[in-house]
């Protein structure tokens, strides 16, 4: 792992450049527009820690004049009169150009987070035009039922009882900074299928591929105030979160601010869902395909930098195999490619913020304060830019920091376990639940393990296998609801009780 750093702009887009180019303003109602308090805010190129651009920085102010444009458009339509198929075909109309400007995006997300521009526009653009499409086809899809009521308090012969699925109504969407545009599809798309007008607030570290996804709504189509996108920092998210006028919050994010949006809810009562943090236990018993494991356990922390809420950090090993494997896994990490995510053959770009860096290098400092050995990595790699090595942990202890709290980075801890004992107690024993990984060639060792899990994705012989159609949520700590599939429709819908005496 050498240090050459190549200019992260080198290859850029035109259409990127130009992008770049001036303040960003951000859209109400239909507007292009700057802050009330005329306030910006730098955002910055992870790969070297230069300006990339500035944007307007929104406040409580835009918040509100945001909620007034979605609360209009909801009550007083064109969105909430729309035709189911209308709506369907607008939002199919973002997925396709989504994948018409896949580079473009790529690119700008590249940028703007760290991540590689490739992987961007194969893996975080093209699942997001796939989630548009597919939710829009739910927007013709959303049934209530009709129910066979006996009545029995009620005088009469016969009724006709029926539900309805009914918008939620004005929806704010907070987004954090690892998946900026992909965290922003998982949430506008179900929300506008079901008919509700929603307001973005990307995260502070990379709103950028928010502020062109604006201009893809617009060319889309989509009426003025359906689509509203306020750039800012948490004190945004607050006033949204806060905001008596907003009816549901769907936040993706930190547990620690998930509790506070909890909090500001309760003004009134608005419903929630969150996706919050993780600390997923990978499950590698010594039956196991060794090298499929090798390499689907180190995609299961390194993906994303480790920026991923559903990183497999916590490396269960049977204690059989557990030198060999730690050992392959180490030596796969040193293998890997470090670089700015604008160069092609970078598979491990830098964080995203120098607050991020910090976190993480802090980590590392603490664990081998503690006393954990570095089979690989350990410290920042060169000397420009938020880059840290793969770090793999060995010699830890279950009450660790490095263990028990979710790093964000790409560091991974590993623990032998012993297949007498059973794996299940020690891998529950987190407060967070969302994903965890299996890895064994006996089908009933891996269901059983599978319902043992405390989590809200197991993946079998694999890690980070999603699909649009698959629910995606949290146990514990790490949230509340399922995002994707038809689960998400319920987050973004509710059920009205008819019942006619006829
Ligand atoms: O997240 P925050 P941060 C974890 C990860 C990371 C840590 C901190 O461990 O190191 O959180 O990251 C907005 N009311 N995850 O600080 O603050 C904020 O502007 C309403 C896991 O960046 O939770 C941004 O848009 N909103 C995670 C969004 O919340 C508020 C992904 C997320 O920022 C707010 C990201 C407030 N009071 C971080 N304060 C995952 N589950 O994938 C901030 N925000």
């Amino acid at each position: 792992m050498t240090a050459t750093i190549e200019p992260s702009q080198a290859e850029l887009l035109p259409s990127v450049r130009n992008f770049l180019s001036g303040t960003k303003r951000f859209l109400v109602g239909g507007q292009w527009v700057e802050s009330a308090s005329g306030e910006t805010f730098e955002t910055i190129d992870p790969a070297n820690g230069q300006v990339l651009t500035t944007v307007a920085r929104g406040g409580a102010e835009d918040v509100d004049r945001a909620v007034r444009a979605a609360r209009t458009a909801f009550d007083e339509g064109p969105w909430s009169t729309m035709k189911p198929n209308e709506r369907e075909r607008l939002i199919w109309r973002v997925g396709d150009i989504l994948s018409e400007r896949a580079e473009e995006f790529g690119q700008l997300e590249a940028l703007d987070n760290g991540k590689s521009a490739g992987i961007a526009a194969a893996v975080d653009v093209a699942w997001s035009a796939d989630i548009f499409r597919y939710f829009a086809g739910w927007a013709t899809k959303i049934e209530g039922s009709t129910v066979n009521v006996s009545m029995p308090f009620v005088p009469g012969g016969q009724f006709h009882a029926y539900t309805l699925r009914e918008p939620v109504g004005v929806c704010g969407l907070i987004v954090p900074w690892n998946f900026p545009l992909l965290m922003a599809a998982f949430k506008l798309a179900p929300a506008l299928a079901a008919g509700n007008t929603v307001i973005l607030k990307p995260a502070e570290q990379t709103p950028l591929t928010a502020i062109l996804l604006g201009e893809v709504f617009e060319e889309a189509g989509f009426p003025p105030g359906v689509v509203n996108i306020v750039t800012g920092f948490g004190d945004a998210g607050a006033a949204l979160s806060a905001h008596d006028d907003v009816d549901k919050i769907a936040f993706t994010g930190s547990t620690e601010v998930g509790k506070k949006i909890v909090d500001a809810a309760r003004g009134n009562l608005k419903k929630v869902s969150l996706e919050l943090g993780g600390k997923s236990a990978n499950v590698v018993f010594a039956d196991a395909d060794f090298d499929a494991a090798v390499t689907g356990s180190l995609n299961a922390w390194l993906f994303n930098h480790g920026q991923c809420c559903v990183a497999g950090t916590r490396m269960f090993v049977e204690d059989s195999i557990f030198d060999d494997f730690t050992a392959a896994v180490a030596e796969a990490a040193s293998q890997v490619k470090i670089g700015p995510g604008l160069d092609p053959t970078t598979q491990l770009g830098p964080l995203v913020s120098q607050e991020q860096f910090d976190k993480v290098t802090g980590y590392l400092a603490a664990g081998l304060a503690d006393g954990a050995r570095a089979l690989t990595g350990g410290k920042r790699w060169g000397d420009t830019g938020f880059y840290v090595e793969p770090t793999v942990f060995v010699d830890v202890k279950p009450e660790f920091s490095i263990v028990e709290e979710e790093i964000f980075g790409p560091v991974v801890a590993a623990l032998p376990f012993n297949a007498e004992e059973g794996v299940a107690k020690a891998a529950n024993s987190s407060i967070y639940g969302l994903a965890a990984g299996i890895w064994t060639k006996d089908l009933s060792k891996a269901h059983l393990t599978a319902r043992q899990l405390k989590a809200g994705s197991v993946w079998i012989n694999q890690y980070n296998g999603f699909d649009t159609a698959m629910p995606f949520g949290g146990y514990k700590q790490s949230g509340w609801g399922r995002e994707l599939g038809a689960t998400a429709i319920d987050l973004y819908t509710q059920t009205k009780a008819v019942n006619i005496a006829l």
